[in-house]
């Protein structure tokens, strides 16, 4: 086939997609119904596309099959209507895609044992795609990883079916930009950005985003690019905390109060984007994801230093808030041995339960480790798993807090009652500034 035949061919194949798209005459499908997944099937079932859900977890698929949602960020009488119009289904049986026009994959992407990146769900899900491929559809992958997994691991697996892509299927990369439980940033209004393997591919799959997202569909040339934009958003979070916690070790020794300094910081509108020091970094996005590129750099020789430095000073805030406890009941002619530690707080951030990398699991560790008698309390986490061993959380009442020898704030929920706990501890260490303009009757030290 000459050049120009296969340019008139994809043409034909892209047009041809191109209105089943804007008619919503496509069927499409996501892979992986988690936090990212299932809003964004849902999102796609309001904008009139019939949505197959597919997932190994038969629990999801049954759950979503009765109309029962399990994501914060998903209405529930959304997805129940979507279920029963029969808009959208789930399924653990993948030859479905056979039906499928266009599927955007969503599934995690952690790091292994050794700190590496783990791929295999995505390689996975890549193969069940390939048996059913076939000409015409539309491949997206969402899944935050390092830039040249679309192009050196999608593109085989889906062309060893003997298509081509970018004549006879299209493949893309777009960043998943879910923050779950963000009241003013969803599915639905954040910006999208899209990359391509070729203009066509970059071409359809904006047009389908632009079909089912109000906010701007943002192109790239590569999926490479687009890959790469995302891990530079999460990295550029991580550094800064980074920046600001290594600053909270310093402005301590200083006797300087690095909150106040921050806040004075902030004042400048412009140039300046402030972050807050805490008691270390977790969540399943930025610990991991820069460590994505880290890894990926050494494929070209070069070492991210900046990107390790950061997860070093990171990773010291546990071990910096533990030697802060002992300092704190020094001063109190107390030994953290032996002394009542009440937490407030075990989730990674604030109004989630989400425990995933919380950095109050290697302060409690150390906590243990240094014979201290430690309690948790948590409005959002009932239990948690701890050195193999499931933890139970207690309920906070004025009693447990009168009787701490100290209260360590470690996740500032909004749901706590500030000023109990300001009027009922003997000693607090706020590591969140999570006390600031609350009156506090006992000694009041902060990270
Ligand atoms: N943290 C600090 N200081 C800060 C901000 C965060 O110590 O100034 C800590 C948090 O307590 C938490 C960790 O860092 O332990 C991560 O917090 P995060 O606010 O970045 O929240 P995440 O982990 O839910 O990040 C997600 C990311 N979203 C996606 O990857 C799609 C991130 O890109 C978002 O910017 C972030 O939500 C957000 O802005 O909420």
């Amino acid at each position: 086939m000459s050049v120009l035949e296969t340019e008139a061919k994809i043409e034909q194949l892209a047009q041809s997609l191109l209105n089943k798209i804007n008619t919503k005459e496509a069927m499409v499908g996501v892979v992986g119904l988690g936090y990212v997944g299932l809003p964004l099937a849902v999102e796609k079932a309001k904008a009139g596309y019939r949505v197959i859900g597919f997932d190994v977890q038969e629990k999801r698929v049954g759950m979503v099959n009765e109309g029962i949602n399990y994501i914060g960020d998903v209405v529930d009488d959304d997805l129940k209507s979507m279920v029963e119009s029969g808009q959208f289904q789930a399924t653990t049986d993948y030859s479905k895609i056979t039906e499928l026009d266009a599927v955007a994959v969503c599934v995690p992407t952690p790091l292994d044992l050794y700190q590496q990146p783990d791929t295999s769900y995505v390689e996975a899900s890549a193969k069940e795609i390939a048996k059913y491929l076939h000409k015409g559809m539309l491949i997206v992958l969402e899944s935050t990883t390092y830039p040249g997994t679309t192009e050196e691991i999608l593109k085989p697996i889906l062309e060893d079916t003997g298509l081509v892509c970018g004549e006879d299927f299209f493949l893309a990369y777009s960043p998943e930009r879910v923050d779950p439980g963000n009241k003013h940033y969803n599915t639905k209004n954040t910006p999208k950005v899209v990359g391509g393997m070729t203009k066509s591919c970059t071409s359809v799959a904006a047009a389908l985003y632009r079909n089912v997202l109000e906010g701007d569909i943002h192109e790239v040339s590569s999926p490479a690019v687009a890959e790469m934009e995302k891990i530079l958003e999460n990295t550029f979070r991580n550094i800064n905390i980074a920046l600001v916690n290594e600053m909270a070790i310093l402005c301590n020794k200083m006797g300087i109060d690095v909150w106040e300094v921050i806040d004075a910081a902030a004042t400048k509108p412009y140039g300046f984007m402030p972050f807050y020091p805490g008691p270390g970094l977790g969540g399943h996005c930025i610990p991991i994801d820069p460590f994505y590129l880290t890894w990926k750099a050494r494929e070209y020789n070069y070492h991210t230093r900046l990107i390790e430095i950061a997860g070093e000073i990171n990773n010291e805030m546990p071990e910096f808030v533990v030697e802060r406890c002992m300092k704190i009941l020094n001063k109190e002619k107390k030994s953290l041995n032996g002394s009542k530690v009440l937490l407030l707080g075990v989730a990674y951030k604030k109004d989630i339960e989400d425990m995933r990398e919380s950095p109050v699991l290697p302060i409690l560790e150390k906590l243990e480790a240094e014979g201290a008698d430690w309690v948790v309390t948590d409005p959002h986490v009932t239990e948690f798993k701890l050195m193999g061993k499931i933890v139970q959380t207690v309920e906070l009442t004025p009693e447990l807090v009168a009787s701490a020898d100290l209260v360590l704030f470690t996740t500032n929920h909004t749901a706590f009652d500030y000023e109990m706990i300001g009027k009922e501890s003997k000693v607090i260490f706020d590591t969140r500034n999570a006390m600031k303009d609350i009156p506090v009757s006992g000694k009041y030290y902060k990270l």
